[in-house]
């Protein structure tokens, strides 16, 4: 199967809460590929246009303000089927609900300060990368062999 790619975001509260290297570990292990990575305090406009679908939710207002209101990591990863494969690792919306070994479900009790965003679909992927990765990813494959130190 072809790799495709998602938009991960460790959010505010992940940053916060010292879980950026253990909920990125849980990525890598399963096999995705890190091909764009930076850590940002996203602008208004920009965390408008990523969250554009729930901009009449009521839940709206408090969802920019949070995302917004310090630092995340955002994530570029690749894999055979890269979206589903991190909705699973990722777990239901609400912590509470969510199942023992999924993220949210290890590490949080809430549906808003839900530690981490992943793309729902290949179009919203391919949208939302063009929002927080718009000069484009870093392609690489892994290597065949281990490098080594020349003698
Ligand atoms: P998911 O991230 O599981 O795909 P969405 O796309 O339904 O969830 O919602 C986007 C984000 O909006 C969620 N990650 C969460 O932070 C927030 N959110 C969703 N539903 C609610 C709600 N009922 N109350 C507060 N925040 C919510």
């Amino acid at each position: 199967m072809p790799a495709t790619r998602t938009l991960i975001l460790l959010k505010p509260d992940a940053v916060q809460r010292g879980l950026v290297a253990e909920v990125l570990a849980r990525f890598e292990r399963k096999g995705l590929r890190i091909v764009g990575m930076k850590f940002l305090v996203p602008s208004k406009e920009q965390a408008t246009a990523h969250y554009a679908e729930h901009a009449e939710k009521p839940f709206f207002p408090s969802l920019l303000a949070f995302i917004t209101s310090s630092p995340l990591v955002a994530l570029a990863l690749e894999g055979d089927q890269a979206v589903p494969v991190c909705r699973t690792l990722i777990g239901p919306t609400d912590g509470r609900a969510a199942p023992p070994g999924t993220i949210r479900g290890d590490f949080g009790l809430s549906k808003s300060n839900n530690l981490v965003h992943g793309s729902d679909s290949d179009i919203s992927a391919e949208r939302e990368l063009k929002i927080w990765f718009p000069e484009g990813l870093v392609a690489w494959r892994r290597a065949d062999t281990i490098w080594a130190e020349p003698n």
